[in-house]
This record gives C-alpha cells, sequence and structure tokens, in this order.
C-alpha cells in the first residue's frame, strides 16, 4: 500500500452543475475530520453521503456546502481509504478546495493515478485498467461496447483460459527435466505439442481481431483525393452532415487538409478532403497537393473521386499518384446528376480501384449505397470464429500475442526437432511471460509509466 495521500478533480475542469475532488490514501480519514464540517463525521458512516462543508484548511473558512462520501480500504475503487467530494462546479471552488486538501499534506495526483493504485493493489488488472480509459474515450457506440467488454473482464479470461493450460504443460515438462530417467512417453509428447498448438491457435485468433478492434477503437481512416473540382469537398461535407470545406466551381478551391469525423452504424469514421491533385504552379495549391500525399499512409481507405463530366483524363493522372501509397482504393465517379451515361462507362479495373461506385454529391444520388459500403468494409475486417467480447484493441496487446505467438512456434519446433526439453520450457515460458505482461501479471515501472500517463488525471 502507498503512503501518499493523493487528490484530484476527477469531473471536467469546466464549469458545470456539480464537481467531484476524490481523495485516496493513507491520510484520507484526517483529511475528512479536518476539512469537511458536519453533524456527522462520514467516516462513522462509511459509503453514506453526508452532507456539510467544506473547510479551507489554512483559514478555517468555508469554501462551499457539499456532499462528503468515505469509503473504506479494502471495498473502494483504488483498495485504499478513499473520500469523494461533491461540490458546486465552479473552477473557482474546485482551486479553493484542491488547495485546501494540498495545504493539509495531499499530493495531486498523477494521470491514472487513482486507476495505477486500483492496479496495484488488485482490484483490476492492466486489461480492464486499460478499458477504463478506453470507455472514458470511447468515440462511437461500438468502441464503447469493446471497452465494457474488456472491462469486465472478457479479454482477461480468454487470456487465463490460454495461459492456464500452458502453465500445466510448462509443469509436466519441468517435471521430465528434473527426473530424466523417466522417458517421455511418445503419447504425452504428442498431447504436449497438440496442446501447444492449441493454444497457438487461440493467440493467432486473437490476433486476428486486431485489425477490426483498432479500426473500432480509433475509427475508419478514409481520404478523399481526385483532380481539382471533382467534388471531393461537396461529398466530405454530405458524409459528415456539415458545411465543414468550403465549396466552389474555382478549380483549386481546398489547400488544406480537412478533417471530420462521423459515425455510421455505431462506428466512427475519419474522413479528410485534400486539395486537388494537379500539376500545377500555384505556390499554396503545390504545398496543398504534397500534403495530400503524405495523408496517404494514413488512411485506411482512399477515395478517388472523379468527375462524370470530365473527359481528359485528369483522373488518371490522380491515380497515378495515389497509386504507390495507397492500402486500398475505391473510384467514386460524382456528378452523375449531370452526365447519367457515365455509369457504367467510366470505371476503374478492380486490381487497381476495388470498387467502383456513382454518386452525386448534389443530389444526392448513391450516397446511401457508399456509406453501407463503408459500414461493410469495417464489420467485414471482423474475424468470424472471434467472439465479440475476446476483442484486441490495443498495439500493446498486439505485440505481446506476438511473442507469446513465437515463443510458442519455437518450442513446437525445439519439440519436433529433438532439442532438449530445456528448450522447449524457455520458450514456453517467454510465451506465458508475454500473455502474463498483457494483463499485468508481470509488469515493470516502464510499462506501467507508458500506460497510465495516457490517462486523464483524477482517473
Ligand atoms: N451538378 C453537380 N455539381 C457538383 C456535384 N458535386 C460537386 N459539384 C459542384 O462542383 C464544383 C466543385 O465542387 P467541390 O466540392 O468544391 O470540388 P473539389 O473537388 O473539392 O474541388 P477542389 O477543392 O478545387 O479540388 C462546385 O461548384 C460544386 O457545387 C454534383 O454531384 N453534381
Ligand atoms: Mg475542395
Amino acid at each position: 500500500m502507498t503512503s501518499t495521500t493523493i487528490a484530484a478533480l476527477a469531473t471536467s475542469p469546466a464549469p458545470a452543475g456539480i464537481a467531484v475532488i476524490r481523495v485516496s490514501g493513507p491520510d484520507t480519514k484526517r483529511a475528512l475530520s479536518a476539512l469537511f464540517r458536519a453533524k456527522q463525521n462520514p467516516v462513522q458512516s462509511p459509503r453514506k453521503m453526508i452532507y456539510g462543508h467544506l473547510i479551507d484548511y489554512k483559514t478555517g473558512e468555508v469554501i462551499d456546502h457539499a456532499l462528503a462520501v468515505y469509503m473504506p480500504n479494502p471495498y473502494s475503487f483504488t483498495g485504499e481509504d478513499v473520500a469523494e467530494f461533491q461540490f458546486h462546479g465552479s473552477p473557482l471552488l474546485v482551486q479553493k478546495m484542491l488547495r485546501s486538501l494540498f495545504a493539509f499534506g495531499a499530493s495531486p495526483a498523477e494521470p491514472g493515478e487513482f486507476t495505477k493504485r486500483a492496479f496495484l493493489n488488485g482490484k483490476l488488472d492492466l486489461v480492464q485498467a486499460e478499458a477504463i480509459a478506453d470507455v472514458i474515450e470511447a468515440s462511437s457506440e461500438r468502441a464503447l461496447q469493446l471497452a465494457t467488454e474488456q472491462l469486465k473482464g472478457a479479454l482477461s479470461s480468454a487470456l487465463s483460459a490460454i495461459g492456464e493450460p500452458l502453465r500445466d504443460t510448462l509443469a509436466e515438462l519441468e517435471a521430465h527435466i528434473d527426473f530424466p530417467e523417466e522417458d517421455i512417453t511418445p503419447e504425452s509428447l504428442g498431447a504436449i505439442q497438440s496442446q501447444l498448438q492449441d493454444a497457438k491457435k487461440e493467440i493467432s485468433s486473437l490476433l486476428g481481431t486486431h485489425s477490426y478492434g483498432a479500426l473500432v477503437k480509433e475509427g475508419f481512416h478514409i481520404l478523399l483525393c481526385g483532380a481539382p473540382n471533382a467534388g471531393k469537398s461537396s461529398l466530405l461535407n454530405k458524409l459528415v452532415g456539415k458545411k465543414r470545406a468550403i465549396v466552389t466551381e474555382i478549380s483549386g478551391t481546398t489547400r488544406d487538409l480537412i478533417e471530420e469525423s462521423a459515425t455510421l452504424h455505431g462506428y466512427r469514421f475519419v474522413f479528410c478532403d485534400s486539395a486537388g491533385l494537379v500539376d500545377t504552379d500555384d505556390k499554396v495549391e503545390q504545398i496543398g497537393i504534397e500534403l495530400a500525399k503524405e495523408k496517404i499512409p494514413w488512411a485506411d481507405l482512399v477515395l478517388l473521386v472523379v468527375d462524370s463530366t470530365e473527359t481528359d483524363g485528369k483522373w488518371q493522372e490522380a491515380l497515378e499518384l495515389i497509386r504507390p501509397q495507397a492500402k486500398k482504393i475505391w473510384m467514386v465517379v460524382n456528378k452523375i446528376d449531370l452526365n447519367p451515361s457515365a455509369i457504367g462507362q467510366i470505371f476503374c479495373e478492380s486490381t487497381i480501384c476495388h470498387r467502383n461506385f456513382y454518386i452525386s454529391a448534389e443530389t444526392n444520388s448513391g450516397l446511401d449505397g457508399l456509406r453501407e459500403a463503408f459500414v461493410d468494409e469495417v464489420a467485414n475486417t471482423k474475424s468470424e470464429q472471434s467472439e465479440a467480447s475476446d476483442i484486441v484493441t490495443h498495439e500493446r496487446h498486439r505485440t505481446c500475442l506476438e511473442r507469446a505467438q513465437e515463443g510458442l512456434s519455437h518450442a513446437i519446433d525445439a519439440m519436433q526437432n529433438g532439442s532438449p526439453t530445456e528448450v522447449a520450457c524457455a520458450e514456453i515460458r517467454t510465451a506465458l511471460t508475454a500473455l502474463e505482461e498483457i494483463i499485468g501479471k508481470t509488469y515493470t515501472e516502464d510499462i506501467l509509466g507508458r500506460i497510465f500517463a495516457k490517462f486523464c488525471i483524477g482517473k
């Protein structure tokens, strides 16, 4: 248990109906007695809201009236003694109360320090701790759903289900090292190898969920590219449902990258409009084109927006610029209201552009189909076999799983090659350590530092 007592605002720092300040640590009881005046000391009635007054530690003046609650260890969020004060959500009152707590001797909490203490005191594992930040930051319904599942411990259970039999296998192999006179029978050797194969398969199925998990968490990135005046900005505005980018009939209107997100079917999409790709002497336009090209690797999908009335093949030039770096390209033939005969006439081969769409950003024709295709694109990355709850969303988890998978591959190879049993054991241990690192059974200060630095203060 830590010796310091920490305090921080747990709610948003902006003016609000109420503010909540949270205190955790061994001096919490003393802080309640010193800084909260009420008919009844909350310490005497744990987990009950008590009405009273917040007191300035230095002057003894009343700061505000408030509700206070005391949660004794170990039955609190952090596992330590915790107090929470609810009072008027004024940034000035918050400052006064925090100053009073710091004058009393509490330390300002670091980002994520409450959650870090909860983890260190065994109240939740590392995956669940990370899920708390994900729940808070979730920007779409689906992202929230995944974060909630992880907070409930879904991924942690899936990892334990892989780790536990693996630990038994390791123990069995180690027993053979300790008693070499007892040979491993071919049957038990076969059983061990198939157990390792099973664990490896489960890990690879979890790894298969990462592309979907990452897309859901970060949002699907779509870059709008094409020749000037094709209607990129018009399309962006329609997709995000507001006039985000300037639209004019003048070629070369957009120069900066314009990013805006939208939610479709609970998934988050980030759209980015860019300058028309064209050979130009205009310095500002040239810079815009460079920006557009640099943005291509960011995109999960590039939309090549084409003006259906255009006859001089400018879109082919644009396509050549996009192709080398784009992960995936869809052709979107726009202004179909002006030239319906372009449907099926202007198209790009499926080997280059995966799909062709015919739309009008003016009349909305074809836009619903395009939106549905975006949603399908994300939904289809979801691995068929995986349960909705066992989805890997974090890069940290992915790299650990890869290490575990590699360890198991080496262990299987070592057994097949007849290498000494110690070699396979060492590799299985590597795999187990990697799995344990995900849920935080093994960790370093450096790992914790990196994880909790991303949290907000007061969490
Ligand atoms: N009729 C018709 N006009 C359109 C359509 N989409 C865009 N326009 C018009 O085409 C012109 C160019 O549209 P923008 O959206 O500014 O095109 P852009 O590709 O962003 O152009 P730059 O930023 O200059 O590269 C504007 O006058 C739009 O009103 C469409 O589907 N039908
Ligand atoms: Mg534009």
